[in-house]
């Protein structure tokens, strides 16, 4: 549920509409996906399951979508049940939601001083909000092949097409205009935590920054009422002030509050409210983002990673749409909670704000604000009784336990990337997907439940489809490579990844078009839950379940702003990876609760990757 105070919004939308898949198809790439995953008497049980369930409830239910849908031209079928999932999950967004992206650093180095950096991001990330307020922000075009598809011939032919067909021939031509109503929610939004399912709050005549140094609160105006933006000395004057405030840590860092339960933090909120504190309250909420200053330097990609993904708790505020946080050495990122947005949204809004604060700072090293005298910094105060106090405290406890059970590491591998594996006529994702399939056939001697996250905001308020990267061909050579390794020749077993790569790439078309299985028979099961059905027996099929058990739990990003990024495993004996394929090598940051079974997997996927490269250049494995 959205709650605008002040209503301004426009609708940054693409004009096609995810199709709602048909039952029939659902159904049969389910279990397609299935397969690899079941034995033969298990998948023949699923098998019956699907198809009564086709044939019966699941088709009057598929009906009613379709109807739903008709009725609601303006959005997706997959927009209100998403963010309601989010937002009545009640475990903890730290974690198990929120998830970060680093910036590279400035390539010059003097401007990775803390002051500075805070300072030109700050500023090019009001930048961003005022193109969007003025809609000079140009539309999100994704270019597979820009060659090709930024021609004046693919524009010509795009404008044949009928709208309503024009992104499929964007498909073909391998453009992509995305779907942008997500951004309105990038700035002055919060979510709030609400008994049984929280809601997120805007207010976008807000025009105060919210910065967070040692667990303290501090608010300024970054915009005047015209919504022009301070002076940068003045914004650096204000965040210098900031910086030097208090040394010392705030005794009771309301921050801890946002890493809890979501109803135990409802709770608590009600109490801080009637304790005198909605002024202070209400500033965090409606503040245009998070400047989280951290007071420490980081000392390697682990720690990095530890950081941006929970930091020490005290000093975050999770529940804002995002924070940018920025330590002592300079290192930046953005923490930002997932119900209201997925990761194009922040990653256009990342690659616009890395480039424009290093080409043109607003700020110089050894500038003029130590001159200026800051005097509109609010620091926010809170009145405290012993039950929230002991809240905080709580939670800090709780907290701390869990963080130290994460390991996030980082994995690069050199021998080749992007240009090589095309060269070889495959896709790079599908071998990155396959080494990893293989790594954790390897480890847990079976094929597990993989979900890797496929955007769709190819469409009107379109958000994300699962790629079933688990499939027959990875598991026929996950087979080849660690049962049967010795029994095939480097010809064959190439023919092995050929296969996989291909299908992969299949899947990924259909998921980036809207034709997976997962948003579909979610919605469908979320339509019986919201009629107050019993749930259907198909979905209560330990099949089912075990599907949406992701073991490996898979995103992956292109950009040369990026240094990092990362989110935490979705079962606890998972692994979180965030990956990236880059020109000539490859990397991954992965995340997870054991952290000897992360070392294990990591040897297990520098394998994979070694036995791939070998079989490329055309010798028999050892
Ligand atoms: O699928 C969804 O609906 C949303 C997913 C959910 N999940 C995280 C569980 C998969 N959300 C996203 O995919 C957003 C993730 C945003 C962060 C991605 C980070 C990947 C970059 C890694 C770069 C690693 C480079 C390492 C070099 C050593």
């Amino acid at each position: 549920m959205w709650i605008h105070r002040q209503p301004w919004k426009r609708d940054h939308s693409t004009g096609s509409r995810l199709p709602v898949p048909e039952l029939e198809d659902s159904i049969r790439r389910y279990m397609a996906a299935q397969k690899p995953l079941l034995g033969d008497s298990e998948y023949r049980k699923t098998e019956k399951l699907a198809k009564a369930f086709k044939n019966g409830i699941g088709k009057e239910l598929h009906k009613n979508l379709i109807e739903l849908d008709k009725k609601n031209f303006h959005t997706s079928y997959i927009t209100g049940p998403w963010l309601d999932t989010y937002l009545s999950s009640r475990d903890p967004i730290v974690l198990n939601f929120n998830p970060f992206i680093t910036f590279k650093r400035d390539p010059q180095e003097s401007y990775n001083d803390q002051l500075v950096r805070a300072t030109n991001l700050t500023v090019s990330a009001i930048k961003f909000l005022n193109s969007l307020r003025s809609r000079i922000l140009e539309p999100d075009i994704y270019y597979v092949n820009p060659q090709w598809s930024k021609s004046k011939a693919f524009k010509r032919f795009l404008s044949f097409l009928p709208t309503s067909v024009s992104w499929y021939g964007a498909y073909f031509a391998e453009a992509y205009p995305l779907d942008m109503s997500q951004y309105v929610h990038l700035f002055n939004s919060c979510r709030v935590p609400k008994q049984g399912k929280d809601e997120l709050f805007s207010d976008h005549g807000a025009r105060h920054l919210l910065v967070m140094r040692n667990g303290h609160f501090y608010v300024f105006d970054i915009l005047d009422p015209i919504g022009n933006i301070l002076h940068p000395y003045e914004i650096q004057a204000h965040l210098i002030n900031i910086l030097q405030d208090e040394e010392t840590v705030a005794e009771y860092p309301l921050g801890y509050l946002t890493t809890e339960n979501r109803n135990t933090w409802a709770a608590v909120r009600e109490q801080l409210l009637q304790a005198g504190n909605e002024e202070s309250v209400y500033k965090i909420d409606s503040a245009i983002f998070c400047l989280c200053l951290d007071s420490f330097r980081v000392e390697n990609s682990s720690h990095l990673s530890h950081c941006m993904l929970h930091g020490y708790g005290y000093n975050r505020w999770f529940d804002k749409s995002f924070s940018l946080i920025i330590t002592v050495d300079g290192s930046a990122g953005i923490n930002f909670e997932h119900s209201w947005g997925d990761g194009v949204a922040v990653l256009r809004f990342v690659n616009e704000v890395y480039a424009d604060s290093t080409k043109h700072p607003a700020v110089v090293p050894r500038g003029t604000a130590a001159t200026l005298c800051s005097t509109n910094v609010e620091k926010l105060q809170f009145h405290l009784n012993a039950s929230i106090q002991s809240a905080v405290t709580v939670a800090r406890q709780k907290f701390d336990k869990q963080r130290h059970k994460m390991t996030v590491k980082p994995f690069e591998f050199r021998k080749f990337g992007k240009q090589y594996v095309i060269q070889e006529r495959m896709s790079p994702d599908a071998i990155f997907q396959l080494a990893c399939q293989v790594a954790a056939y390897r480890q847990f001697g079976k094929i597990v439940p993989t979900y890797e996250s496929c955007s769709t905001a190819g469409f009107k308020h379109g958000r994300t489809e699962t790629i079933r990267s688990a499939t027959v061909y990875t598991k026929r050579c996950a087979q080849a490579f660690i049962r049967d390794r010795k029994k095939y020749s480097a010809q064959e077993l190439r023919k092995l990844i050929e296969s996989c790569s291909k299908y992969h790439k299949f899947l990924q078309m259909e998921a980036a078009l809207g034709q997976g299985f997962d948003r579909h028979l979610f919605a469908l099961r979320y339509l019986a839950e919201s009629r107050g059905d019993p749930v259907p027996e198909f979905y209560r099929d330990p099949a089912y379940q075990y599907i949406n058990y992701n073991i490996l739990s898979t995103s992956t990003l292109s950009s040369s702003s990026v240094f990092l990024g990362g989110f935490g495993p979705v079962v606890p004996d998972g692994f979180g990876i965030g990956y990236n394929i880059y020109d000539y090598w490859l990397g991954c940051n992965i995340t997870s609760y054991m952290e000897r079974d992360l070392d294990e997997f990591l040897l297990d996927l520098e394998g994979s990757l070694n036995d791939f490269f070998d079989v490329f250049q055309g010798r028999s494995l050892k």
